[in-house]
C-alpha cells in the first residue's frame, strides 16, 4: 500500500493548547507523523511519495472562499496588532448575537471557530494546505486503480466545517478527497469515520447530500468533544435524509461493543453502493489515549482493518486523530496491514 506523505507537516508546530485551564503542549504534535511514517518504514508497508499539488480549487469545493481567505491570513493579522502570544479565540456568536463577520482579527478568530483550543500559529496556513494535497494526491492514486492509499494528512480534518475550523483542523482532508473522487467521475462515495470523536466537519460539508454516505464511530457527545454534535438523531436533511449515520458511546466501550457499531455501519456502505470509500483514520480510539475514553488494544486495529478490506472498495485512509505518541505508529499501520493482508490473501484465492 501506497503512503502519500511530506515533510512540511513541520510547518504545523504550535507552541500552546488551551487545556485544563492552561496552556500546554499540544496533544496535536508533529513527532505524531514522524512516528508514523517510522512505522510506515519499519513495517515495509510500501512506497511512500510526495504529494502532488493540485491547488485551491478542491478546497473551495467544500469550504466557503471567505472562511479560507481568513485561514491564508489570519497568522499575519493576528501578528500586526503585536499580540505576543499564538492566536487563540475568546469570543464567539452565540446564543442570539449577530453573526456577521466582523473586521478585526480576534473578532474574525471566534467567528470562524467552532472550539478554542486550537492556536493558529506560523505556519499553520502551509502545513493544513499541504495536508489537504496529501489526502488529494492520494484520491488520485484510487482513481488510477490501486485499491488501498493511505494518505498521512496532518493537520487533520475532520472537525473542519463548511466554515469552521478547531478540533487541532483547518481543512477537511477526508472531504477534500471524497469531493475529488466524485468530481473524478465517482457516482458515489462513503466516509466512515473511526476517530474517537465525532466528525462534525464531514457531516456539516454533506449533510444535505445524498452523493456522500457520512457515518461516524465517536465517544458520546453528552460526555465528549465536540460536545454540540454527534448525536444518533442526526440522520441528515433535505435530500441527504438517512445518508448520515451516527453512532454515539459511552465511556470505557470496548472492542466488541465498537466493533458491532463498525459492522452496522459497513453493512450500510455496503447497501450505498459506492464506487469509493473513505475512512478517517483516527486511532484515538486506543486503551491509553490520553484524551479519549474507548478501550481498544493495538491487536483490534488490525482486525477492524480486515472488516474494512471486506467490503472490496477502492479505499482511501486518511490520518486524523491518536495522541498516545508511542503506540500511534503500531496501532495507525495495524489497520493498514489488516487492510492489505485480507485484501491479498482473498486476490490469492
Ligand atoms: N478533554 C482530533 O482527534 N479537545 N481532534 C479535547 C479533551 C479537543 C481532537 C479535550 C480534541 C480534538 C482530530
Ligand atoms: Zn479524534
Amino acid at each position: 500500500m501506497k503512503t502519500i506523505f511530506t515533510e512540511k507537516h513541520h510547518l504545523r508546530n504550535s507552541k500552546t493548547e488551551l487545556y485544563g485551564g492552561e496552556l500546554v503542549q499540544p496533544f496535536e504534535r508533529p513527532s505524531r507523523a514522524e512516528y508514523i511514517i517510522g512505522r510506515v518504514r519499519e513495517a515495509v508497508l510500501g512506497p511512500i511519495i510526495d504529494p502532488h499539488d493540485f491547488g485551491m480549487d478542491a478546497i473551495y469545493k467544500v469550504h466557503d472562499r471567505d472562511y479560507v481567505d481568513f485561514l491564508e491570513v489570519a497568522w499575519e493579522q493576528w501578528q500586526a496588532e503585536n499580540f505576543s502570544g499564538e492566536a487563540i479565540p475568546t469570543t464567539w456568536p452565540a446564543r442570539r448575537m449577530s453573526q456577521r463577520v466582523p473586521d478585526f482579527i480576534e473578532g474574525k478568530l471566534g467567528y470562524y471557530a467552532m472550539a478554542g483550543e486550537t492556536s493558529i500559529s506560523e505556519g499553520t496556513w502551509e502545513a493544513a494546505y499541504w495536508s489537504a494535497q496529501v489526502a488529494l494526491t492520494g484520491a488520485s492514486h484510487l482513481g488510477s486503480g490501486d485499491q488501498g492509499v493511505f494518505a498521512l494528512c496532518r493537520p487533520p480534518g475532520h472537525h473542519a466545517a463548511i466554515d469552521m475550523y478547531g478540533g487541532y483542523c483547518f481543512l477537511n482532508n477526508a472531504a477534500v478527497a471524497a469531493q475529488s473522487l466524485l468530481d473524478d467521475g465517482a457516482k458515489r462515495v462513503a466516509i466512515v469515520d473511526v476517530d474517537f470523536h465525532h466528525g462534525n466537519g464531514t457531516q456539516d460539508i454533506f449533510y444535505k447530500r445524498n452523493d456522500v454516505l457520512f457515518a461516524s464511530l465517536h465517544g458520546h457527545p453528552a460526555d465528549a468533544f465536540p460536545h454540540f454534535l454527534g448525536y444518533r438523531d442526526e440522520n441528515g436533511e433535505g435530500d441527504g435524509i438517512g445518508f448520515n449515520v451516527n453512532y454515539p458511546m459511552k465511556p470505557g466501550t470496548g472492542f466488541d461493543e465498537w466493533r458491532s457499531a463498525l459492522t452496522d455501519a459497513l453493512h450500510r456502505v455496503n447497501r450505498f453502493a459506492p464506487d469509493a470509500l473513505v475512512v478517517s483514520l483516527g486511532v484515538d480510539t486506543f486503551e491509553n489515549d490520553p484524551i479519549s475514553f474507548f478501550k481498544l488494544k493495538s491487536e483490534d486495529f488490525r482486525r477492524y482493518g480486515a472488516d474494512i478490506a471486506k467490503l472490496r472498495l477502492p479505499t482511501l485512509f486518511v490520518m486524523e486523530g491518536g495522541y498516545d505518541i508511542d503506540e500511534i505508529g503500531v496501532n495507525t499501520v495495524n489497520v493498514l496491514q489488516g487492510f492489505s493482508q485480507l485484501r491479498q490473501e482473498r486476490a490469492a484465492r
